[in-house]
C-alpha cells in the first residue's frame, strides 16, 4: 500500500486528494512544519534527499515531486482514470495544464513570495518581471476556465489536481486578489463541492479551511 507523507499546508495535499479521487487504499502520515522556519521537520527531510513535500513510499520505492508522484500513482493504480489519452482531441490541453502548474505558475508565485520576504520594492525590475508573469498566468487561467469547466476540457482530470494548489493553498504564502477573476472563483467553488476533495482536506489539514474564496 502507498504511504502518503503529507507535510501540513503544502503541495502534498495533491497526493492525498488524488488517492481520494481514485478511492485507492493508502496510508497517510502527517508532519507539521517547523513553527519557526515553516520548513519541513527533520523526519520529513530524512525521507528523500531533496527533503521537500510531497513524498510517497510504495514498498521500497521513495518518490518525490508532485508531477512524478501523480503520474506514478495514476499509471500504477488508476486503471486509466483521470488522464486524457493521446488519441483524444484534448490530449495536448491535458499535458499543457498538468505541466503549467509547476512549470510556470508555482515558480512565479514562489518568486512573488520570496521578493516580498526580501522586501523588494514595487519598481524593482525582478519583482516587476515576476509580477507581470504571475498576472499573465492568472489571466490565462481565467480565460481557460471561462471556456471549459475543467482544465483539460469537460472532464475533471489530474491536470485539475496539479492546478488547484497555486490557485488555492498557495495564496496562504503569496496573496492574490481573486475578486476580478469570476471564472476562477466559480471553478474553486466547483472543486470545493467534490466529496473526494473535501475528504482529502479534512484528513490532510484538519485545522485549515480550504482557500477556495
Ligand atoms: N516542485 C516540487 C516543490 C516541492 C516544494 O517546494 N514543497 C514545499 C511545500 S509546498 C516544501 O516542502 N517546503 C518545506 C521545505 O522546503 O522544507 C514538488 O511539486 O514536489
Amino acid at each position: 500500500m502507498i504511504t502518503v507523507h503529507h507535510l501540513g499546508v503544502s503541495q502534498s495535499e495533491r497526493v492525498v486528494w488524488l488517492c481520494e479521487e481514485l478511492a485507492i487504499p493508502y496510508q497517510l502520515r502527517r508532519y507539521e512544519r517547523d513553527p519557526t522556519t515553516r520548513l519541513a521537520p527533520a523526519d520529513y527531510k530524512a525521507l528523500h534527499p531533496m527533503g521537500i513535500a510531497p513524498v510517497i513510499t510504495d514498498g521500497a520505492l521513495v518518490l518525490a515531486e508532485s508531477g512524478a508522484i501523480l503520474e506514478y500513482v495514476i499509471a500504477k493504480y488508476g486503471n486509466g482514470r483521470l488522464v486524457v489519452r493521446a488519441d483524444e482531441p484534448n490530449f495536448a490541453d491535458y499535458l499543457f495544464w498538468f505541466h503549467f502548474a509547476n512549470g510556470t505558475m508555482m515558480p512565479s508565485e514562489m518568486g512573488g513570495m520570496i521578493s516580498s520576504m526580501l522586501g523588494l520594492e514595487e519598481g524593482n525590475p525582478a519583482m516587476a518581471m515576476l509580477k507581470d508573469r504571475g498576472e499573465r498566468a492568472f489571466a490565462l487561467v481565467e480565460r481557460r476556465l471561462g471556456e471549459v469547466p475543467y482544465f483539460a476540457g469537460n472532464e475533471f482530470t489530474a491536470a485539475d489536481i496539479m492546478m488547484l494548489f497555486p490557485l488555492s493553498t498557495m495564496r496562504a504564502f503569496a496573496q492574490r486578489d481573486l475578486s476580478p477573476l469570476p471564472h476562477i472563483r466559480a471553478y474553486l467553488k466547483r472543486i470545493g463541492e467534490r466529496p473526494a476533495y473535501q475528504r482529502a482536506m479534512t484528513r490532510g489539514d484538519p485545522g485549515l479551511s480550504p482557500m477556495l474564496t
